[in-house]
């Protein structure tokens, strides 16, 4: 047989899928739906191998549904607006939209090529005005329900390119672009309440069952719920005081100062007679805004000369510090500190002086000083008065219950979550639909002006927001009081674009953001597909907003993935040179067993499997292997050789593989052998188990074990002799095969004959009968002596087989019609006849 044309034959299908509509969702059918979905990529140039496994898996799942009689829904779109684009208008002077939409089309082309059951016609981009314009209403909608607010906040400022930076544009304190210091600044931001629905965000996760645990636990983690107190801290001398927030009211014996954030009241007060404040909290101001700068910073102080009274003992005095690392924005922006329990504290303690009373101990140790370390493990109370010997617990209970008796305090639920800030001060991104007027304040754009449309000539020759140099865009007058006005020009966070564009894809009317009865059809989505590093954020956002548009009445989705799976990376050997460069995979030789560096003839040292990155020059071109291999090849190793949440290492021996595998199921697919006229009962077991085996496998998400089965289906058939069996099963292997290898599957299809597409095929189902795993040899004896044995399933009662023992031919001849003067029947293994 000629080899597999792969070119041909995915040109030949993608454009009869096309033609025929094949993977049109339609709204209208009467057929249950599932809805399949991959995180949408961003655009940022090319499709990476990452991404054609994450497509691939969901592709299996869609196109098995799809042949199960589901009607799937397997959308596709563009993750359009970021910082790249911009990035790229700087560097290269192309303007953020023309880059993305080239990028699309070429990525677009590279999707298309790897032959995807995807619905096209559902396809869009967040940074279409289509799109963002229904968020921009959207938005609105939110604001009316007092979802959205504005407020001071503390923001990453870089001083020299006079712009706000996100945490993970401020390196070692500095901004990333332009090397300057950065200052924390306090601006007016835009904020979505997500805190609204930390309760229900975390009491939902208990309803995701088909979500990885590990996911799970980090949205809890991250919501952060915990159960805390705040008390009134009463200043020495003075009439005021201000609150605390602690988790660990525990330890309230052990306190040994208190310390507020440097932009807390009390410390700009005192700081307008203190020039010595005043300068500390202009320092404490520089420096980042993320925690875990916070965490790493040396730990510093000013004391007040202030002094707090003990709630539980007014006799003990604290001394007040302003600190460094107390945040503003948490808690209530002051503490007390426990040396002894908290490493912050501690560190903070050694610092100052200050004493280290230990009031947590395991047992016997109520005295050993503490060193370097907090203790934060179990024990009971010491040195704590009314509350020694009582546990952890119990004495955090005691506490709360002391001060809201008397009270100065009481219990909190306390959440690590904040709410939203989606303010960004970026070009490319959706616009707030918000005009500024000094008489009105803060007023919506009316809904029949929306979308507001980003300007097109802008210029990104000077740093900060091209939307605020603009010359004439903002400026506009007052939709309430006709005066002139301000647009905002903050754009909302990119993850608010990834928070709907599935419910999106679920209908998108032109007049709304969705049409509620459509989207209910299809939500929630069936499986999601996607990189765990969306694990938390953009997994907790677009719970969040199908939460809110639920609470608004927009929606009745409780939880918008139902089912949940995050694939693991694809890696790939490093190499490095003699020099100590890294190595392309092209620029390397194997010779005598050992790696060259081909233009040199040097020894080449071979690294670990990592992560493919350009930096270490060991990825591969979805482009090129295709061309080299196949689509069919390529998904097929995808799903190969690894589970699928764990990496998976490219190889060239894989690839091989998989092409081999390719070529073996089209050389079965291309057979003209005859079917002899006779039955093959072993080979229908393995096929029948081979059906069951793959549908659970794709059921479970567990591809490298269907891809095993299939495996071994394949050698049955190239074993087996002709029979009707066989040439029965190849079709049955080509569907099996179809999600995997759907071009393979349609040319086999086609070459033998059979009607229509396979794609279109009902998915094979198991004959039961067929699936018993273990047989039996069961021996019939007469008198003792063995006549006759069969095969029949393991574990079958005695009357069962007596009975059918009886009826056989052989047995009446035998016992010439008379009923036997005894049976004994040995489960599994024999029936002896006494005549
Ligand atoms: C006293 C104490 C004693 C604390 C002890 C801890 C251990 P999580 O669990 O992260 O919520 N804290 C409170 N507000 C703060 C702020 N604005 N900036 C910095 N730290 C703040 O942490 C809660 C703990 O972090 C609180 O409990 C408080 O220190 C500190 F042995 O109070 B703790
Ligand atoms: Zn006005």
């Amino acid at each position: 047989a000629e080899k597999f044309d792969s070119s041909a034959a995915e040109r030949r299908w993608q454009d009869a899928w096309d033609k025929a509509g094949s993977f049109r969702a339609r709204d209208d059918s009467p057929k249950p739906k599932a809805y399949v979905l991959e995180m949408f990529p961003y655009p940022s140039g090319r499709i990476h191998i990452g991404h054609v496994r994450n497509y691939t898996m969901g592709d299996v799942i869609a196109r098995t549904r799809r042949a199960q009689g589901f009607e799937v829904l397997h959308p596709m779109g563009w993750d359009a607006f970021g910082m790249p684009a911009e990035n790229a208008a700087m560097e290269r002077k192309v303007h953020p939209g023309a880059w993305t939409r080239a990028n699309i089309a070429n990525m677009k082309a590279q999707l298309q090529r790897l032959g995807f059951a995807l619905d096209w016609s559902r396809e869009l981009a967040t940074c279409d005005p289509e799109y963002y314009g229904h968020e921009q209403a959207l938005f609105l909608d939110m604001l009316a329900a007092g979802l959205v607010y504005r407020k001071e906040s503390a923001v990453n400022w870089d001083p020299v390119d006079n712009t706000v930076l996100a945490n993970e544009q401020v390196i070692d304190g500095r901004g990333w672009r332009s090397g300057a210091l950065v200052e924390r600044r306090r601006l007016s931001q835009w904020f979505l309440r997500i805190t609204d629905f930390a309760d229900e965000l975390l009491e939902g996760l208990a309803t995701l069952d088909a979500w990885p645990e590990k996911v799970r636990l980090m949205q809890e983690n991250w919501i952060g719920r915990s159960r805390g107190m705040k008390f009134r801290f009463a200043l020495a001398g003075r009439d005021d005081g201000f609150e605390v927030f602690t988790t660990r009211p525990d330890t309230l014996f052990g306190a040994s100062f208190a310390a507020i954030a440097a932009e807390h009241p009390l410390a700009l007060a005192l700081a307008e007679t203190d020039p010595a404040l005043a300068a500390f909290i202009a320092e404490c101001r520089a420096g980042g805004t993320a925690t875990a700068d916070i965490e790493t910073q040396e730990k510093r102080g000013h004391d007040t000369g202030l002094e707090v009274i003990h709630p539980l003992d007014p006799a003990i005095r604290l001394p007040v510090f302003v600190a460094n690392f107390v945040l503003m924005d948490y808690g209530t922006g002051a503490v007390f500190g426990c040396p002894a329990h908290d490493q912050r504290d501690l560190d903070f303690a050694r610092k100052y002086a200050l004493p280290v009373p230990r009031v947590v101990a395991p047992e016997g140790e109520a005295d050993t000083p503490i060193q370097d370390e907090a203790y934060t493990g179990p024990g009971v109370l010491v040195h704590s008065h009314f509350l020694d010997g009582l546990s952890v617990d119990a004495a955090k209970a005691a506490v709360i219950a002391r001060g809201e008796a008397e009270g100065w305090g009481q219990g909190t639920t306390q959440y690590r979550l904040r709410d939203w800030g989606v303010s960004r001060q970026r070009y490319w991104g959706t616009p707030i639909p918000i005009i500024h007027c000094e008489a009105c304040g803060a007023v919506p754009v009316p809904r029949d002006q929306l979308p507001v449309v980003l300007p097109e000539d802008v210029s990104f020759d000077a740093p900060g927001n091209p939307l605020d140099r603009h010359p004439s865009w903002k400026h506009v007058d007052c939709p309430a009081c006709g005066k002139p006005a301000r647009r905002e020009t903050d754009t909302l966070d990119t993850f608010t674009n990834s928070s709907w564009y599935f419910i999106r894809f679920a209908s998108a009317p032109a007049d709304k953001p969705f049409d509620r009865a459509v989207a209910e059809q299809w939500l929630p989505v069936g499986q999601y597909i996607g990189g765990v590093e969306h694990a938390i954020l953009h997994l907790l956002y677009a719970r969040f907003w199908t939460r809110a548009l639920s609470h608004i009445g927009k929606l009745d989705v409780a939880e918008p993935f139902a089912g949940l799976f995050t694939q693991g990376m694809v890696t790939h050997e490093t190499y490095k040179s003699e020099a100590g460069a890294w190595l392309e995979p092209g620029a390397i030789e194997r010779r005598d067993g050992g790696l060259i560096e081909t233009a040199t003839g040097l020894p080449v040292a071979l690294g670990r499997a990592e992560k493919m990155s350009k930096s270490k020059k060991n990825t591969i071109d979805p482009d090129m292997i295709i061309g080299t291999y196949g689509a069919d090849a390529v998904r097929w190793f995808m799903l190969s050789d690894s589970p699928p949440e764990r990496d998976l290492a490219w190889s060239e021996s894989g690839i091989d593989g998989a092409w081999r595998f390719v070529q073996r199921v089209w050389r079965l697919a291309s057979d003209e052998s005859l079917a002899a006229d006779v039955t093959d009962d072993k080979l229908a077991r393995v096929l029948h188990r081979t059906i069951a085996g793959v549908t659970e496998d794709i059921d479970r998400l567990q591809f490298n074990k269907a891809v095993a089965k299939l495996y071994e289906l394949v050698n049955a058939l190239e074993r087996a002799a002709p029979s009707a069996t066989r040439a029965a099963a190849i079709p049955v292997l080509l569907q099996l095969v179809a999600p995997m290898c759907p071009h393979l599957a349609e040319e086999g299809w086609a070459a033998r004959g059979l009607d229509g597409m396979v794609c279109d095929a009902a998915w094979p189902v198991a004959d039961p009968a067929l699936l018993v795993e273990d047989q039996v040899t069961i021996a019939i004896q007469i008198n003792g002596k063995l006549r006759d044995s069969f095969e029949t399933p393991k574990g079958r009662d005695r009357a069962e087989l007596e009975a059918e023992v009886l009826a056989r031919d052989k047995v009446v001849r035998a016992l010439e019609g008379k009923a036997p003067r005894k049976v004994i029947v040995v489960p599994d293994r024999l029936v002896n006849l006494v005549a």
